[in-house]
């Protein structure tokens, strides 16, 4: 007579294929990227691909929304995106009140709040006000934290905390010793965001591209073939049980 093996069973305890409601990561990050590959491979200008890619944001916002997930935040422009040919960089730079336009009234019903994180100030003036705008609107919504990376780089973010650290040890309205790595997280865009629990990327590359480097210090990482334009609920589900299984394993130890 054949017995299993419980603990050699297939379904080991770290396999179960549906997501659970327990152990939804907190906070989700995404560097959604593979939006001009997307268009380049239909023959469209690379234009066509960003478009494609903000009804992207919106399903995946709704899909954040269901699962329950606190923070979602997404590089939308990096700093380094400045280098791109002077008419993607104004078509880009024109998508956060495009995207507001047709989404913000279902962002308020969602419950959604807006934040950013990077450098605000040096994005045209007609960004910041669409932005500003959907900030204050959503301010005091309590549900999902969308962060939007606008013009963000991380090396400048931590050099920037370093510097404004040393200007207060300097003034001595800071002293060395107080100095730990609560403190210094207090002087980054995130702070009083908690560290992301889940990155996703899309778009097949496997690195960070100088985005959220001290914040993803324990995060899991979660890499797709999948440009964004093609992201799915489905895609976002699979990441999360991914996560879930993860937790699930060094739980087991
Ligand atoms: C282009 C794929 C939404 C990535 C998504 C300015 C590249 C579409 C926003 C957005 C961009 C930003 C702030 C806000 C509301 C919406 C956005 C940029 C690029 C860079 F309050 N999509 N999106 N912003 N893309």
């Amino acid at each position: 007579m054949s017995m299993k093996i419980p603990f050699l069973s297939k379904q080991s305890k770290e396999e179960s294929d549906s997501l659970s409601e327990e152990n939804i990561p907190n906070h989700v990050a995404i560097i959604m990227d593979g939006n001009g590959r997307w268009a380049q491979k239909r023959g469209l200008p690379r234009f066509a691909g960003h478009k494609e890619g903000v009804s992207t944001v919106n399903k995946i916002v709704k899909t954040a929304v269901r699962a329950n997930v606190k923070v979602l935040t997404l590089y939308t422009f990096s700093t380094e995106n400045w280098k791109r040919p002077k008419q993607e960089v104004e078509y880009i730079l024109k998508l956060p009140k495009e995207f507001l336009h047709v989404y913000l009234p279902s962002l308020m019903e969602n419950n959604v709040r807006i934040q950013t994180i990077g450098d605000f100030q040096a994005l045209p003036d007609h960004t910041q006000e669409a932005v500003s705008y959907a900030i204050e609107k959503t301010k005091n919504n309590t549900g999902l934290i969308l962060n939007f990376a606008l013009n963000y780089g991380s090396r400048h973010e931590i050099l920037k905390a370093v510097k404004q650290i040393a200007t207060e040890l300097k003034e001595e309205n800071m002293d060395m010793d107080s100095l730990d790595e609560d403190t210094f997280s207090k002087y980054l865009y995130t702070k009083g965001v908690s560290d992301p629990d889940l990155l996703i990327r899309t778009g097949g590359e496997c690195r960070l591209s100088n985005f959220m480097l001290w914040q993803l210090a324990y995060t899991e990482f979660w890499f797709t073939d999948k440009l964004w334009p093609e992201f799915t609920e489905d895609i976002f589900y699979e990441a999360l049980l991914a996560y879930q299984q993860r937790k699930r394993r060094y739980g087991g130890i």
